[in-house]
């Protein structure tokens, strides 16, 4: 399909930054802002998707990277499952919907998997964001919700980690996994790496499906993971969490550090200990954190250290990457001891202070956290102070404003547009207990689906 550009440019603004003001201890001021900055983040999907710019359950793809979209729905969720505010929920599922392949019930497509791997670009961290948003959906309901007419997100979940753990591989590096499911791919970088993002998520995936579940087989392959983590040198002995390395040796290390890779961490280690209250987490998480403080800080504020040294490295994603640092810092502050709490919730609002400067009174903000910058409608200038809101919200807690804790309908049913309720992965004996290779898929259900593809 041909993408319509948009002519949004110019109209995008909403004028200069007129510093919204907030009282994080105020728990309704707090909510309403996080309610106005999430909804005004989904308006635009909703407003993409009445153009029929949206595909694949995500936002216009031309300008944004289809994973961001799958954080973006997490967030949603995790806006439902700290604050009560379900507002946003159906459209979250809506989009969940479309990205699972509706009755498919699968990131991959079902019987479209190698189109999905190899040329949708399905990679193993896109897979990974995707699925910890379904387990926010989880934590915001209880494990029998249904993706609206389509799967439980929890089985979603717990088939997506199946999908992510056959591309564990130690016949090289001793272990680790791929982060393109393509082991054909041309470019090296692409076809050998093993990036650390996709075993933060992997072990922070297990945590939460064990939790969920009460399956131990999840946490054993997640302290498997963390393990080789450290061992391999990609988290090291003082806690630099690098990008990744490639096979066959993995000697070959990506150095570079990324909030997000430590922010992401932060969180695996939260919930893992979560899972188990084994100390030897927590004490990892109490070592990490003051490092990554370190490192991603300034003046208290949250900052991407990679785009001042190297700014040839930040691009049109990046601003995806700083809110998951706030988010793992706010993981890890309700699992972590009172110093723990202290340190982050400065962070966090030091950061909040200075980023909100930039969000107009109707919740409009900027990417931008330390300096101040316009306002601007669109999604990655919208998304980061999203986060960082419902961060905030994690922390001090926030009540919804009135009239938006209608969320997603319960039962298998409810779907305005499928009525569909056999799905082939409820219950325990599908994604959970059996390889998705041995699943049968219904001939055609993803081409059904009216899915259209389109190369990148
Ligand atoms: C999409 O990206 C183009 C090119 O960067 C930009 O001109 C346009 O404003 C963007 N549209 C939206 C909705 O963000
Ligand atoms: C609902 O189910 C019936 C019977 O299986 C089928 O004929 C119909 O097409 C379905 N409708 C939708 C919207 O899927
Ligand atoms: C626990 O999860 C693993 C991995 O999906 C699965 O193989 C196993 O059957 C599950 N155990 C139970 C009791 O459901
Ligand atoms: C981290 C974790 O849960 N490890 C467990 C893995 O499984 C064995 C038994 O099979 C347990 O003893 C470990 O505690």
């Amino acid at each position: 399909m041909l993408f319509k550009k948009t002519t949004l440019a110019a109209a995008c603004l909403v004028g200069v930054a007129s510093g919204a003001t907030l009282d994080v201890t105020n728990k309704a001021a707090l909510g309403d802002a996080t309610h106005k900055a999430v909804s005004n983040l989904v308006s635009l999907y909703s407003a993409e998707k009445q153009a029929g710019k949206t595909t694949e359950g995500a936002f216009d793809q031309a300008n944004v990277s289809w994973y961001v979209s799958g954080i973006i729905w997490g967030m949603v969720f995790d806006n439902s499952k700290y604050n009560g505010d379900r507002a946003q929920d159906n459209v979250a599922g809506s989009a969940m919907l479309e990205a699972t392949f509706k009755e498919t019930g699968d990131l991959l497509g079902g019987p479209q998997r190698t189109v999905q791997e190899k040329l949708r670009g399905k990679w193993n961290d896109d897979l990974g964001w995707w699925a910890l948003s379904m387990m926010s959906a989880v934590e915001a309901y209880d494990k029998n919700v249904y993706i609206p007419g389509g799967a439980k997100f929890l089985d979603v979940a717990a088939l997506t980690w199946n999908e992510i753990l056959e591309q564990w591989d130690e016949t090289t590096c001793n272990g680790g996994i791929y982060w393109s499911r393509n082991r054909e791919d041309p470019s090296p970088n692409k076809r050998t790496f093993k990036s650390v993002i996709t075993h933060s998520q992997f072990v922070e995936l297990g945590a939460r499906l064990s939790i969920a579940t009460g399956n131990t087989t999840y946490l054993n392959w997640s302290d498997k993971v963390y393990n080789w983590m450290k061992t391999s040198g990609l988290v090291t002995a003082d806690w630099a969490v690098l990008d990744g390395a490639n096979a066959p040796t993995c000697t070959q290390v990506d150095r570079t550090e990324w909030s997000y890779n430590a922010g992401t961490l932060m969180g695996a280690l939260a919930y893992m200990y979560k899972a188990t209250k084994m100390a030897t987490y927590m004490d990892d998480a109490k070592k990490l954190l003051p490092a990554a403080v370190g490192k991603f800080t300034q003046n208290g504020i949250i900052i991407e250290p990679v785009c001042t040294t190297t700014p040839a490295m930040c691009g049109r994603d990046t601003p995806a990457s700083m809110p998951q640092f706030a988010k793992g810092l706010s993981q890890l502050y309700l699992e972590g001891d009172a110093a723990m709490k202290q340190q982050i919730q400065t962070v966090i609002d030091t950061t909040l202070t200075s980023a909100i400067r930039n969000c107009n009174n109707d919740w409009w903000c900027n990417k931008e956290w330390q300096q101040t910058a316009a306002p601007a409608q669109d999604v990655y200038n919208q998304y980061p102070t999203a986060e960082l809101l419902v961060a905030a919200s994690a922390i001090h807690g926030a009540s919804a404003p009135a009239g938006t804790q209608n969320g997603l309908p319960s039962g298998p049913s409810s779907a305005s547009n499928n009525n569909n309720s056999n799905n082939k992965n409820s219950g325990t004996s599908g994604a959970l207990g059996g390889s998705p290779t041995g699943l049968t898929w219904a001939a055609g259900a993803a081409v059904a689906a009216g899915v259209t593809f389109f190369l990148v």
